[in-house]
């Protein structure tokens, strides 16, 4: 059987763990390193398919908990699954619902079987399995899915961190037993483990023997420094098989991206560019611009006179400030626009650099402009 996701190494960085790669998905071939939008009810926040396809995104990610939840698998299943569903013919990744389950759900309650909760929507108790999770993947009927896994707190003790990987563990082997549609989706098992690495290294030693056509580097970016997540990828990633893409879920700050990139990360998730957008805030090759700001009432230019994207091309900050302040919607789809179009962009960029092994003078050049100090 061939495995419905393939990674390709097309080229390593000279200097840095960066790769340049290619992931062919039963809905399109696209390069890495790159950034997916979250379109988290199947829908990415005021952005249409094919606005996405402009800006040049070729995958994009969605919620299982959510779907689930609202407005159930089973409609998604009979609209002829997700792609149909939201008129959008690139890939698709779903996250299982573990990590939504413990940052909206309430009254968890874990257990080797699975978690109870109760519905952040209707208050109802439900109950989440791992082959619950796979069940529910399935029937949306992603390219890619995520395994069932707990993130827990980055701070938390070691005892609880080694009993709660080693559970995810076992849930990612029965999600793989569950997996009914291994032909046209490529499930991905999550790395866990928190700052410990030794326990980092068991979870993908465990996971790695599994065998699954993509890893994800979970539990990051839930609270810890930016040194602290640096520092766990640095050991991580290169426990992790060369001929499979590594995923590192929910990062998407710019300097983030660039630094997990360095440390062989392939792909990154994050609501970041749609959510700062919708409260005014916007990325810009100058650092982080918030529109909204009275310091922008007259201001003619562009966001950033150095994008290229339709918002730039077309939109001043005085006109998209004025919108946001009338609560005239169009603002926050302007900005959301941009700062997907940023973001992907930026992961362009990045190839290039990686193409010609110079992603170490890029990064110094962008911290520098953007504003970031910090080596
Ligand atoms: N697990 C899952 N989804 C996630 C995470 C995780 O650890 C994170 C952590 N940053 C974001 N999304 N399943
Ligand atoms: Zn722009």
């Amino acid at each position: 059987m061939e495995p419905a996701i393939k990674y390709r190494l097309i080229k390593k960085e000279k200097h840095t763990g960066a790769r340049l790669g290619e992931i062919v998905t039963p809905h399109g071939t696209f390069k890495t390193p790159m950034f997916m939008p979250v379109g988290t009810q199947a829908s990415v926040k005021t952005i249409a398919p094919e606005e996405l396809k402009e800006m040049g995104a070729g995958i994009i990610l969605s919620n299982t908990y959510h779907l689930w939840l609202r407005p159930g698998e089973d409609i998604v299943e009979k609209a002829g699954g997700l792609h149909k569903f939201m008129n959008w013919d690139r890939g698709v990744l779903t996250d299982s619902g573990g990590f939504q389950v413990f940052s909206l759900a309430k009254l968890r309650d874990i257990s080797e079987e699975g978690v109870a909760f109760k519905s952040h929507l209707s208050g109802e108790k439900l109950f989440l399995s791992p082959e619950k999770a796979i069940q529910v993947e399935n029937a949306l009927g992603a390219d890619i899915m995520m395994s069932f896994d707990e993130c827990p707190p980055f701070f938390e003790s070691y005892d609880y961190v080694k009993k709660s990987a080693e559970r995810t563990s076992r849930w990612a082997e029965r999600g793989l037993i569950a997996h009914q549609n291994p032909a046209t989706q490529g499930l991905f098992g999550i790395v866990q483990g928190a700052g410990f690495e030794d326990l980092r290294r068991q979870s993908a030693r465990d996971l790695v023997g599994m065998d699954f056509p993509g890893y994800s580097i979970g539990g990051l970016s839930v609270g810890e420094s930016k040194g602290e997540m640096n520092r766990v990828l640095d050991f991580t990633t290169p426990m992790l098989p060369e001929d499979k893409p590594r995923y590192l879920m929910g990062v998407g700050s710019p300097d983030a991206l660039i630094d997990g990139v360095i440390r062989g990360v392939d792909m990154f998730d994050c609501v970041l560019p749609t959510r700062i957008a919708r409260n005014g805030t916007t990325m810009t090759s100058q650092g982080r611009l918030v529109v909204k700001n009275a310091k922008y009432s007259e201001d003619f230019r562009p966001l950033d006179p150095k994008c290229d994207c339709y918002v730039c091309k077309n939109y001043t900050r005085a006109y998209i400030r004025h919108l946001i302040k009338a609560d005239e919607t169009f603002g926050i789809h302007l900005t959301s626009y941009h700062n997907l179009y940023f973001l992907i962009n930026l992961m362009h960029q990045v190839q290039d650099a990686i193409e010609q092994d110079n992603l170490l003078e890029f990064r110094e050049a962008f911290f520098e402009e953007y504003g970031y100090n910090e080596k």
